[in-house]
C-alpha cells in the first residue's frame, strides 16, 4: 500500500530558504517516489491566526501556488490545494476542537512564542495545533514531511488522533513526523540564534527568500552574523552558530557530507570565502525557480483552473472522513 503523505506551507510571505530546505524540497522528493501518495497544501486559514492584510493574502496564495509549481512540484503526480477551499478543515477542526484538552495547546512552544510578539492573541493562534490536526487526520496520512518547529504540531497530532480513536474506534491513522536529516532548523542570517522566520522576512538580512534577485541574496548572505574566529567546521558552540547555519545551508543545498562540506572550506581565507561560496550556491538553486516563477505567475487562467481542480481531488478523499467522524460523534447525517 502506498504510504500517503500530507503537508502544508502557510502564505504569511514569500517562502524562504529554510522553507525550502526543511520543507518544500523534501515535498518534491517524495513527489518522485512511487511508493508514496502526495498532497500539498497552502494553508491560508493557518496564515489568518495573525493579523493579515486581505488583499495581499490573496496574492501571496497565487503565488505561493506558482512558487509550489516552480519548484517542480506537479499537479498531475500530487494534489495541491488551498485550504480554505475544502471545508473539511474547519470543520474538522471544531470536531476534533470538542476532544482536544485545552492544556495541550497551552504546552505549544510556537503558541508561547508567536503569542509574546501580539499585541491581541487571537484564539485562532491557540488552536492553530488543531486545525493541523485536521488538516493531517482527515485525509487519512501516514507521514507528515516538516522542519524540526512544527514536530511538536504533529506529535499533538498523534495524541489527539490516539485520544479519538480510544474514545469513538479505531478511526484516524497516526501519522509520523518525517524530519529531514540535516537542514531541518535553518537560523535568521541576522540571528543565528532564532530560526529563519517568514513573519521575519521584512527585516532586512533576516532571511534569503525563493524569489530575491541574486544581488539581494549575495547581500544578505555577505552580511549573516557570525563570530571572530576563523575556524569553518560544524559545531554545536553557541558562539559559532551563524557559521554551523551557513555550513548547514552549503551542505543541504549540495547534498555533501559534513566532511566533505569541510574539506571544501579546509583552505578558505575566512568567513568571506565561505559566504561567498555559500551565495553562489544559494544563487543556482533559486535563480532557475525565480525565472519560472515569472512565467507560471503571469497566466492568472491556469492557477485557478489548477486550484479547483486540486481541491476537487482533496475534498474526495478527506470528506468521506468527516461523514464518519461525524457519525462516530453522535451528529445526525443529512440523508
Ligand atoms: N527555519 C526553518 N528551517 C527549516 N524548516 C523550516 N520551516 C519553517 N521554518 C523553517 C518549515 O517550513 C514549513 C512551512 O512552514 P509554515 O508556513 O507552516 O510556518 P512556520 O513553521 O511557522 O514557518 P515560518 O517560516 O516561521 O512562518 P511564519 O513566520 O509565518 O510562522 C514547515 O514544515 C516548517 O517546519
Amino acid at each position: 500500500m502506498k504510504q500517503r503523505v500530507f503537508s502544508g506551507i502557510q502564505p504569511s510571505n514569500v517562502i524562504h530558504i529554510g522553507n525550502y530546505i526543511g520543507a518544500v524540497r523534501r515535498w518534491v522528493a517524495s513527489q518522485n517516489d512511487p511508493d508514496k501518495e502526495n498532497i500539498f497544501c497552502i494553508v491560508d486559514l493557518h496564515a489568518l491566526t495573525v493579523p493579515q492584510d486581505p488583499t495581499e493574502l490573496r496574492e501571496r496564495t497565487l503565488d505561493l501556488l506558482a512558487l509550489f509549481l516552480a519548484v517542480g512540484l506537479d499537479p498531475d503526480k500530487s494534489i495541491l490545494f488551498v485550504q480554505s477551499h475544502v471545508p473539511v478543515h474547519a470543520e474538522g477542526a471544531w470536531l476534533l476542537n470538542c476532544i482536544t484538552p485545552i492544556g495541550w495547546l497551552n504546552k505549544m512552544t510556537q503558541f508561547k512564542d508567536k503569542s509574546s510578539k501580539q499585541e491581541t492573541i487571537l484564539a485562532g493562534l491557540l488552536d492553530y495545533p488543531v486545525l493541523m490536526a485536521a488538516d493531517i487526520l482527515f485525509y487519512d496520512t501516514h507521514e507528515v514531511p516538516v522542519g524540526e518547529d512544527q514536530k511538536q504540531h504533529v506529535e499533538l497530532t498523534r495524541n489527539i488522533a490516539e485520544r479519538f480513536n480510544h474514545h469513538y474506534g479505531e478511526t484516524f491513522i497516526v501519522p509520523e513526523p518525517m524530519i529531514a536529516a540535516s537542514g531541518a532548523r535553518i537560523m535568521g542570517l541576522d540571528d543565528p540564534s532564532a530560526k529563519m522566520s517568514k513573519s521575519s522576512g521584512a527585516v532586512k538580512g533576516h532571511a534569503v527568500n525563493l524569489l530575491d534577485d541574486p544581488k539581494v541574496i549575495e547581500r544578505s548572505i555577505m552580511r549573516a552574523k557570525t563570530d571572530s574566529g576563523s575556524d569553518i567546521r560544524f559545531s554545536k558552540d553557541p558562539v559559532k552558530a551563524g557559521v554551523n547555519n551557513l555550513l548547514t545551508i552549503y551542505q543541504a543545498l549540495t547534498g555533501k557530507t559534513q566532511e566533505a562540506v569541510e574539506t571544501d572550506f579546509a583552505n578558505a581565507r575566512g568567513y568571506g570565502d565561505l559566504k561567498k561560496a555559500v551565495a553562489e550556491v544559494v544563487i543556482s538553486v533559486t535563480e532557475p525557480i525565480r525565472v519560472q516563477h515569472r512565467a507560471i505567475i503571469a497566466d492568472r487562467g491556469e492557477l485557478e483552473r489548477l486550484m479547483q481542480l486540486g481541491a476537487e481531488k482533496a475534498r474526495s478523499i478527506s470528506e468521506p472522513r468527516l461523514q464518519d467522524v461525524k457519525q462516530k460523534m453522535g451528529l445526525l447525517l443529512p440523508q
